[in-house]
């Protein structure tokens, strides 16, 4: 198994994503503050206060407003772990106490405000009420996740007491008999429960402290069987209390989760359960467990995966379509591909290969990044393929959920970066950074240095073991890199083991340079034929980043078919300095697609990733949609000629 770094340990310093993350530190927090701050006028802290001096019959923003800003809380102590903001560490002190007072009010140790200011009989969704709607268990789980993260970024414990009493609320109420059958409705809390006992399991100082100063009796266990419950649970509704009319496929509460080999329902929810399902079987070892994540995971990277690493294909109910059905107006929440990354980084962690890796960093550049806009304050929910020129980023939302989502992967992007195995140290993520690590108990330093990715194929590693001792580095080779080799004293290593990695195993010692350079072709890349809406069509893509067609740069129109000719990369300015593709058009007009994450950054204008490609058959799509607009390959119109090398793949790259 390979184990992510503990909070701290990694630095992101230079490069690409040092400039996102400064921007997003210095300009992104403190906007998404203010406007949760003045939300609906009274501002979502109004809700705890309004809990703690019990008054009723009011409520600011939708039930899932004490998750948002918990989630916020969470990606701003990450943020502050990596660089310390007394301005920012002071909020989150002004925001615990509101939370701690709200508690308090409680004698169980419950908080939910939305549920106690305006629906208090129907706590947990009970009496008619709605777990579906009312989000508790997400919205404490959310208060976990802060409650740690705020305590590991600065040995504060009063958030994560907070976060216990709540759990141990949830703990006493829910589980096997004699207590209630009840399971998120909306997942999350499984991982944060996770977390948490994986945090006291080994952190004895904490735990007497949290026994000292707050009176708890702590008892790890109990949370990892409570998310163990859950995952159980799934699809068991004999006896379920709260069993909300809605809760089907929508929730992944369909079957049993053993018994669920699709991805289906709301997106957000349905990643945030395989992430947690992938925790619990990496801590419990469950087999079944982890048998489970791969048959969904697989199902969703061969059939429901948008090229930019988006899921949740289907606008209504927000959720995963068909499969192969993979529309270009497709809704691809920002959320949902935040959600995909963290599953992601968990399969990665279960079966340590670098698709895993691949998928998370596409989701990171070409579905999560874009929710953000260039100068830091607006922000995409939805992250289509395609667009009339009709849609802009927005400012604020009513449902603003996209943008803590959005902190808390960028706040801990610097923890998956490198990983840490037996005797074995892997580079996932080529990223600007510094990293204090260890490998079988030896301290390693490892630093990457002038690291050109999202642009420029090359980066270093350097090593500082304390030591010079024997282990293997392995170095991810991404699977959009072309020819790919590091060198070690010399010595090249260009060949993956099965895993994807190029290893260097060697007697490594201080100072010592691995240089890599990757070829980042600028590729055209073709969809499944059974994706019907990209049948005759191309997508751009290099390095990581997937491209796309402006109106900015094509007055005429995005609807262009491109030539048979080669592509060329150059240099040029779209909000910065970024690189673009160029080439011809059949019709010998020339076109420039430029990083889809900067869409929508210079003016209104129509967009197109999928463009028409000569030479490609764009016929059969019609023939295949007067069938019937869904499922194209149930219509019997695909040959075996078409279908040939797509063998569990959804993309591949056009003309090899
Ligand atoms: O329900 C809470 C959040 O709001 C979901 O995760 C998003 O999809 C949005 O529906
Ligand atoms: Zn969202």
């Amino acid at each position: 198994m390979m184990n992510r770094p503990g909070h701290r340990q990694v630095r992101i310093t230079e490069g690409f994503w040092k400039e996102q993350l400064d921007k997003i530190h210095h300009v992104t927090v403190w906007d998404v503050l203010n406007k949760f701050e003045h939300d609906h006028k009274d501002g979502i802290m109004k809700n705890y206060e309004w809990v703690a001096e019990g008054e009723t019959g009011k409520h600011v923003g939708p039930p899932w407003y004490d998750g948002l800003i918990c989630e916020v809380i969470r990606g701003i102590s990450d943020i502050i772990a990596a660089s310390y903001d007394e301005a920012l560490d002071r909020k989150i002190e002004y925001y615990t106490e509101k939370i701690s007072l709200a508690q308090a009010a409680d004698p169980d140790g419950y908080i939910n405000t939305y549920t106690t200011l305006i629906c208090p009989d129907k706590r947990w969704g009970e009496n008619g009420g709605s777990l579906i709607w009312q989000h508790e268990i997400y919205n404490i789980g959310c208060l976990v996740e802060a409650g740690i993260h705020y305590y590991r970024a600065t040995e504060k414990t009063k958030l994560l007491s907070c976060a216990m009493k709540a759990a141990d609320c949830m703990c006493a109420v829910m589980g096997p008999a004699p207590r209630k059958n009840i399971v998120p409705a909306h997942s999350l809390a499984e991982e944060a429960m996770v977390k948490l006992y994986r945090l006291l399991k080994d952190d004895e100082k904490l735990v007497c402290i949290l026994e000292e100063q707050y009176g708890f009796t702590v008892r790890p266990q109990k949370y990892l069987e409570l998310a163990r419950f859950w995952i159980g649970r799934r699809g068991v509704h004999a006896d379920r209390a709260s069993f909300p009319h809605y809760m089907g496929e929508y929730a992944q509460d369909h079957c049993r989760i053993e018994e669920q080999s699709e991805a289906v329902g709301h997106a957000v929810r349905a990643a945030l359960l395989y992430t947690g399902l992938t925790a619990v079987g990496i801590e419990t070892g469950e087999e079944k467990y982890l048998a489970a994540a791969k048959r969904i995971w697989d199902n969703v990277e061969q059939t429901k995966l948008h090229i930019s690493g988006g899921i949740g294909a289907i606008h209504n109910e927000e959720r995963f379509g068909y499969q192969y059905d993979l529309p270009n107006d497709a809704y691809l929440e920002t959320c949902a591909g935040v959600a995909f990354a963290f599953w992601a980084g968990e399969m990665y962690r279960a079966f340590g290969e670098s698709r895993y890796m691949d998928a998370f960093e596409c989701a990171l550049y070409n579905n999560v990044l874009p929710g953000l806009s260039a100068d830091g304050v607006h922000y995409f929910y939805e992250n289509p393929l395609i667009s009339d020129g009709t849609v802009e980023r927005w400012s604020w939302h009513g449902c603003p959920c996209c943008p803590p989502m959005f902190l808390k992967l960028m706040g801990c992007l610097q923890d998956y970066v490198y990983a840490c195995g037996e005797n074995c140290l892997a580079v996932n993520l080529h990223i600007g950074s510094e990293a204090d690590l260890s490998v079988g108990g030896l301290p390693v330093k490892i630093e990457q240095k002038d690291c050109g990715i999202p642009w420029r194929g090359e980066n270093t590693v350097v090593l500082h073991p304390e030591r010079e001792e024997t282990f293997t580095l392995a170095i991810r080779r991404p699977a959009w890199s072309g020819k790919f080799c590091a060198v070690y004293r010399g010595r090249r290593y260009e060949t993956c083991d099965e895993n994807g990695y190029v290893l260097i195993t060697e007697a490594f010692q201080d100072g010592d340079e691995i240089r890599i350079s990757m070829e980042l072709p600028a590729m055209k890349v073709e969809a499944h034929p059974y994706v019907s809406a990209d049948v005759g069509r191309v997508a751009l893509m290099r390095g990581p980043l997937l491209y796309c067609l402006e109106e900015t740069d094509h007055p005429d129109g995005v609807d262009v078919t491109l030539g048979n000719g080669g592509l060329s990369v150059s240099e040029k300015k779209v909000c910065g300095p970024v690189w673009v593709i160029s080439g011809t058009c059949t019709d010998g007009s020339p076109f420039t697609a430029v990083p889809y994450y900067l869409w929508n950054n210079r003016g209104k204008g129509k967009m197109a990733v999928w463009v028409k490609q000569e030479g490609k058959d764009t016929d059969r799509k019609k023939a295949w949609e007067a069938a019937g607009e869904y499922a194209a390959h149930r219509t019997g119109l695909s040959t075996a000629a078409d279908l040939a090398g797509w063998e569990g793949k959804l993309y591949r790259r056009y003309g090899i």
